[in-house]
């Protein structure tokens, strides 16, 4: 049986900046991943604080919310079976220069600090990432038709 998780994901200022949404976007969408939610926006102070709380008192956690807040993002749900690991394998580790190749941090940054996107790293903070960014009416379940070739 296939069960199906969803987590969170974004694109950060520098993908957007750099024009990167459709070449980001695309690789998961080719992996066979699905969209449930997507919004263009610009972040708040106060979301980009409450996001990242768990990195409060780290030495890099100002700029990493200056960093956040300084152009818009592309805010996703994703869904798919084991999306939570799938994702963040597709984005690669934190740090691009550690990144497997053929990861989005690998083959498109190279700084921590300009790491193009962000995905959730387990079930809970997926479940409290999405209810954080997106309300229950901004998710949208579909059928699409390629899911019986994606989803045995
Ligand atoms: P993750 O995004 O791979 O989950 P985390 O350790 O949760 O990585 O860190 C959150 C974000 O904070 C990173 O994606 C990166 O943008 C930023 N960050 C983490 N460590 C550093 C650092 O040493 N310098 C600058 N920014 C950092
Ligand atoms: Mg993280």
């Amino acid at each position: 049986m296939t069960t199906l998780e969803r987590t969170f994901f974004m694109i950060k200022p520098d993908g957007v900046q750099r024009g990167l949404i459709g070449e980001i976007l695309g690789r998961l969408e080719r992996r066979g991943l699905k969209f449930v939610g997507m919004k263009f926006m610009q972040v708040s102070r106060e979301l980009a604080e409450e996001h990242y709380a768990v990195h409060k008192g780290k030495p890099f956690y100002a700029g990493l919310i200056e960093y956040i807040i300084s152009a818009p993002v592309v805010a996703c749900v994703v869904e798919g079976p084991n999306a939570i690991a799938v994702v963040r394998q597709t984005v690669g580790a934190t740090r691009p220069h550690e990144a497997a190749p053929g990861s989005i941090r690998a083959d498109l940054a190279v700084m921590v600090g300009r790491n193009l996107v962000h995905a959730s790293d387990g079930p809970e903070t997926a479940q409290t990432e999405i209810g954080l960014w997106f309300r229950p009416d901004e998710l949208t379940s579909w059928d699409r038709a390629a899911d019986r070739w994606i989803l045995e």
